[in-house]
């Protein structure tokens, strides 16, 4: 399809009440979709350029199960929705395009509008020399203190990997071990070695077998508990993968160890068994990576059922909502804990930073140590030390891409693009998620 001219308006029909205010403003002039893959893990980014020569912005758009049905949804449907309108409506496009499918919602709609979201707060710290956790009302901290990955095929291996990261400053782990016999989410090493994915969601090609992994959650954290002491808060996800009763009796088992939080006990669809868990246990509960849907998080927030609130930010359209949400938490007591692993570009990262560094709610930032190839394909990608995340001065993200060294990691050859085979139980029955 030949590129549309570009014309320094709004597109007919799409332009808002007010758009002659906006002479003189700098206006959207091409939406690109950058796909690659450093780390062999499908990132998609959006660069957002405008009239304004050097002006441009970045954002995240990666759902990395379905990165080529987001790469449709913004250069067929959205990118002609936007080009020519002035970047300051960040509000008007965001809630234009939210409905511009009349069926809105999802992670594929939410991702696209998540990389213009992004892109034009971004631009917006650009044109104000800020920043964005200035623009956003100045930080309330100096760095976002994050937690980072152990795992291990016994409590042994798990307690060493846990002992490098508090060698190295880190001060909040999670920790998830390997169910013997059985397949084990979330841990690394003794994988299938043509499994696609990278090695922190490596599935192991035998059954999965909740009960036997409820059974290998308290020894680990006695064990964790004995030989580390109480100077380490630890933390664990269970990735939604038990029946909601299993998940309420390991939150019990759990309670002697004093986690900082225990993530994801029960699927989306499971969202009516939290009143129940909350009466049961006084354990503190992350919850949210997998929601795209205000109704799935607002019952939640508003009913103090949950402590840590984790949407993946462009999995639910962008900075845009993130705030909101952020400052809904504040008022109900929970704090946040977005969502920040390998499937999450450096840009997006950057996001998730900012806005821990103002939100006066924020808990802890979950971190991916990015290699030296991703650090210099995204010049600016947070930097990780003392067991924070900290942000440079730059106005806007502070973050950029090398175009150039991003083409040269194309996606890999996958038989699905990127799709995840199932997870069975014994019997060969689906497991979710
Ligand atoms: C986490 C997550 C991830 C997800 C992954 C899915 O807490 O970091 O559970 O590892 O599984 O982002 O693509
Ligand atoms: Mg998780």
């Amino acid at each position: 399809m030949p590129e549309p001219e570009f014309i320094a308006e709004s597109p007919p029909l799409l332009a808002p009440p007010w758009d002659d205010g906006n002479a003189g403003k700098p206006r959207i002039r091409d939406v690109r979709v950058i796909r690659t893959a450093p780390e062999g893990i499908r990132l998609v980014v959006v660069k957002i350029e405008t009239d304004e020569p050097g002006l441009y912005g970045l954002g995240c758009a990666t759902f990395t199960q379905r990165p080529l049905a987001v790469v449709t949804a913004l250069e067929e449907y959205l990118k002609p929705q936007i080009v020519g309108r002035a970047v300051h409506d960040i509000e008007d496009i965001w809630s234009m395009l939210a409905v511009s499918s009349y069926w809105r919602s999802g992670p594929v709609l939410n991702n696209a509008m998540s990389g213009i979201d992004m892109a034009l707060w971004d631009i917006k710290g650009k044109l104000a020399g800020m920043p964005l956790y200035d623009l956003l009302g100045g930080r309330c901290r100096t760095a976002a203190t994050v937690y980072v990955h152990a795992s291990g095929d016994n409590p042994i291996e798990v307690e060493d990997h846990a002992r490098r990261f508090m060698e190295e400053g880190f001060t909040h782990i999670r920790c998830q071990v390997a169910v013997a016999g059985a397949a084990t989410y979330g841990v690394a090493g003794g994988l299938d070695s043509d499994d696609p994915h990278p090695a922190h969601l490596r599935l192991r090609q035998d059954a999965w077998d909740p009960h036997a992994y409820a059974r290998a959650l308290p020894p680990l954290f006695e064990h964790l508990r004995l030989t580390l002491g109480d100077g380490v808060e630890l933390l664990h996800d269970i990735h939604e993968r038990v029946p909601p009763i299993t998940a309420i009796g390991i939150a019990r088992a759990l309670e002697p160890y004093q986690l900082y939080f225990l993530e994801d006990p029960l699927a989306p669809e499971d969202n009516g068994y939290f009143p129940l868990l909350r009466q049961q246990t006084s354990i503190p509960l992350a919850m949210g990576e997998l929601y795209v849907n205000v109704n799935e998080y607002l019952p939640l927030i508003q009913g103090r059922l949950i402590d840590f609130i984790r949407v993946h930010l462009s999995d639910i359209g962008g900075i845009t909502p993130a705030r909101k949400i952020a400052a809904l938490c504040e008022f109900f007591g929970v704090r946040t804990a977005w969502h920040g692993p390998g499937d999450v570009s450096p840009v997006g990262h950057a996001a998730n930073l900012h806005l821990d560094l103002a939100v006066p709610n924020f808990g802890i930032q979950e971190a991916h140590r990015f290699g030296d190839l991703a650090q210099e394909m995204f010049p600016g990608t947070p930097d990780i030390h003392e067991g924070m995340m900290w942000a440079n001065e730059l106005p806007g993200l502070g973050i950029d891409i090398d175009e150039a060294l991003a083409a040269r990691y194309p996606y890999p050859d996958h038989p699905l693009n990127g799709a995840w085979p199932p997870v069975r139980l014994a019997d060969g029955t689906v497991q979710r998620p």
